[in-house]
């Protein structure tokens, strides 16, 4: 489908940013190192990671419908043109999840209430799915600080396996700071996305596949981020039963593939009230048409199985994407989101990540209270955030490290 409601003021802002790039030499805005980006343009001479070879490009009107309208106010956004926006990428990118019915049941399998020295209570939860005589168990661990209160939470999705997020805390990972988070009042909660679908193109015949999918497999079903958001919002059912969680309290986070998963799990469940996306490059925060670092050709061909076929339509073909990620973004709003990258990561475009957020603004701030963000691309180490959206690029290469984790929390303070 092609859109005619491109929009003037993008050009300009696009050229703008393009300028501000090129000519961003200042301690006072993020550039990529010359070093990095030979390092990277040497190892795959196919990918680009200059900014001066980014092609010219339009992004699609975040605000006129596929019918003309303009949108003026929030609540023509939420009444129609979200609900567009929201079923354009379920088409085009990620799929539909099937509307099979299913059963679910949660199973408290253990409780420490005196874990990390009797600072927190320690759940393991099976949250079983079923349909007819197929069951799969989605495995959530929580700890929730002991506070006697209900506690906000920070679900993981954990795309990295088990060893990271060790429940016993035997072996400790940057990637899942469980006592740093617990110290500071949140509820950690992680599960192991490979228990809704595992992380391989395999035909779709296992994990939740085999228990919801009907039929023959259609150019709009759902890939496997989708099912890894999906399992995100089973956890989310769970925390409305538990007194010690505050299920109206609740961010998503994700890290790179996880990233992009927690973008969608947030865009189709509005309980999440936070999303923060840590290094999503393409197919989350960074925008397809920019073509910089990992493109929808390269994605499609290493990683078949984690989007619906539709998605193949724009391999070399981003322009005719009905959609671009600013408009991803712009599903969070009015709730918070958080968009991290580093520096040395340009396979994942960070600066085109930061140009994602601040073309989803105009949808946020059909919200109150107003979001901002700084023109230029923050100072390495600098997070920035205005109104319901936050922003940082890490020094260092690509991982999810406690100084984001960090960052992520002082904003979680905020909007949490
Ligand atoms: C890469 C992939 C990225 C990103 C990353 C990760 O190989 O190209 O899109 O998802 O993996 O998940 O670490």
């Amino acid at each position: 489908m092609r859109l005619i409601c491109y929009y003037l003021p993008a050009v300009i802002f696009a050229l703008f940013t393009f300028t501000v790039d090129l000519s961003a030499q200042t301690n006072e805005s993020w550039k990529a190192s010359e070093a990095v980006i030979e390092k990277l343009s040497n190892n795959r001479t196919n990918v680009n990671y200059r900014e001066e070879k980014v092609p010219e490009y339009v992004l699609p009107d975040q605000l006129m419908t596929v019918g003309g309208i303009k949108i003026k106010n929030a609540e023509q956004w939420t009444e129609s043109r979200r609900k567009e926006v929201l079923e354009l990428f379920r088409e085009n990118v990620f799929g539909r999840v099937p509307s099979t019915p299913y059963d679910k049941s949660f199973t408290i399998v253990s409780k420490d209430d005196k874990a990390l020295g009797g600072l927190a209570t320690l759940k393991m939860v099976d949250i079983t799915i079923s349909s007819g005589e197929k069951k799969l168990v989605i495995h959530l661990t929580l700890f929730t600080p002991n506070t006697g209160k209900p506690s906000p939470v920070l679900l993981l999705i954990d795309n990295r396996g088990p060893l990271n997020t060790d429940p016993s805390r035997q072996k400790k990972s940057e990637f899942w700071p469980v006592e740093e988070g617990i110290a500071r009042g949140y509820a950690m909660a992680v599960f192991y996305n490979a228990d809704l679908d595992p992380d391989k193109f395999d035909d779709f015949k296992n994990g939740i596949h085999a228990i919801l999918d009907e039929g023959t497999r259609k150019s709009d079903s759902w890939g496997t981020l989708a099912a890894w958001a999906w399992g995100a919002s089973r956890c989310m059912d769970y925390f409305e039963t538990d007194t010690d969680t505050d299920s109206k309290r609740v961010a998503v986070i994700g890290h790179s593939r996880g990233g992009k998963t927690a973008l969608w799990a947030g865009a189709e469940d509005q309980r999440f009230s936070l999303v923060i996306s840590n290094e999503s490059g393409c197919g989350g925060a960074a925008p397809a048409r920019r073509r910089f670092g990992e493109t929808v050709s390269i994605i499609n061909t290493a990683f078949p199985h984690w989007f619906c076929l539709n998605y193949r339509k724009y391999i070399d073909n981003e322009d005719e994407m009905p959609v671009d990620m600013h408009m991803l973004l712009g599903l969070i709003a009015p709730r918070s989101l958080y968009v991290a990258c580093a520096d040395e990561d340009l396979w994942g475009d960070p600066a085109g990540s930061y140009i994602s957020l601040q073309h989803s603004l105009p949808i946020f701030n059909l919200f109150k209270p107003a979001s901002s963000l700084p023109a230029l691309i923050p100072p390495l180490d600098t997070p920035v955030s205005g109104g319901k959206v936050g922003f940082h690029i890490r020094s260092g290469d690509h991982n999810m490290l406690l100084k984001d984790w960090n960052w992520f929390m002082d904003f979680a303070d905020k909007h949490l």
